[in-house]
């Protein structure tokens, strides 16, 4: 009402900055990702048995170093699960970040379950996906076996998480046909949506893991183990929320973080370097060009049409 008559005057322009303020603080301090995490702990006990992973106890709990945001981990194993980790950072009502995934025993060559979501009070960046093991563009076999029959369920969501504009070409291939890429302006009924979201896609996840059987062929799981390391390279070295990590606990602190716990498996799946997997990232001294991105931003829409076919328009 108010803000439909700007020129009331200073005091009526004030009130809904006010209630608008107001109105934005209580729905973030209600909303916490906590919830998404306990409907994951409680809905992979339906499926499988969890035990701690051995890094829980060395990463669990920490405090930024202003000591105004909060860092709680947790990290568990299970059979078809190699590791399976959550992060999430609550700085009150300013922040909320959820960077939560569950990486497959190489016997399998289940996608990894990947829910990157990042909240201010206003705005709030969002990736929810499985994440492919293998290129689903060139490998029709494999975006058959895991992605045919999940087509409705990820453009049911995209349309109600519409694709968030252009992003770093190069996150693309780690991407599934079903992905969720949006930002949206922190509301109740968005939460919803999104929890809801991260609930059917979880649940799509273990329901693939229950299907599937552990490799024999050693080859295979040579392979599987092989398109992990590189995902894991990838994103220890180019994952966007690095930076804040940093900001938060400190270079080491986080340096530890991304690299011992987020990324666990870099320095066991396989020797190949950062620049091995991604040559294009090579600066002429040989070191790794620390831009995020080489080839700049791109897809300001969805590059998967309605069957899941990608549509190279790299705009
Ligand atoms: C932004 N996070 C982004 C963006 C993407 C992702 C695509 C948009 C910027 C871009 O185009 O790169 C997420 N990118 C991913 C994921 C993969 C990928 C999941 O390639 C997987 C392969 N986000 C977090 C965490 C933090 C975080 C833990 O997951 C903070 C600790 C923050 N993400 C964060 C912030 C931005 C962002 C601050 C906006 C700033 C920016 O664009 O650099």
């Amino acid at each position: 009402l108010f803000q439909n008559f700007p020129s009331f005057g200073f005091n009526l322009k004030l009130k809904p900055q006010l209630l608008n303020k107001r109105k934005v603080s209580m729905e973030i301090s209600a909303f916490s990702y906590q919830k998404f995490l306990h409907f994951a702990l409680e809905e992979t006990q339906l499926h499988t048995h969890l035990v701690p992973s051995p890094l829980q106890d060395q990463f669990s709990y920490m405090k930024s170093m202003d000591e105004k945001s909060e860092l709680h981990m947790l990290s568990f194993q299970a059979p078809k699960i190699r590791y399976y980790r959550s992060l999430s950072i609550e700085c009150g009502e300013t922040m909320q970040v959820l960077d939560f995934a569950v990486f497959p025993e190489p016997e399998v060559d289940l996608p990894i379950f990947c829910a990157n979501f990042f909240a201010t009070a206003s705005m709030n960046i969002i990736v929810l996906d499985l994440n492919p093991l293998y290129d689903v563009i060139i490998r029709k076999d494999y975006k058959e076996k895991y992605y045919k029959s999940l087509i409705p369920l990820g453009i049911k969501y995209a349309e109600l998480l519409p694709w968030g504009g252009k992003l770093t070409s190069e996150s693309i291939r780690f991407f599934s046909p079903i992905v969720l890429w949006t930002k949206f302006t922190s509301s109740q009924h968005n939460h919803e949506i999104l929890f809801s979201a991260f609930m059917d896609y979880y649940k799509a996840w273990l329901k693939l893991m229950d299907q599937e059987a552990p490799e024999k062929d050693a080859s295979r799981v040579a392979l599987n183990c092989e398109a992990q390391h590189r995902y894991l390279t990838w994103r220890a070295e180019k994952d966007p929320g690095h930076q804040l990590l940093r900001r938060l606990v400190g270079e080491t602190a986080a340096k530890d973080i991304i690299n011992s716990f987020l990324f666990n498996g870099t320095k066991t799946l396989g020797s190949k370097e950062f620049l091995d997997y991604f040559p294009e990232y090579r600066c002429e001294d040989g070191t790794i060009n620390q831009k995020r991105s080489v080839i700049g931003k791109s897809f300001q829409s969805r590059p998967w049409d309605s069957e899941g076919n990608f549509i190279s328009d790299p705009r």
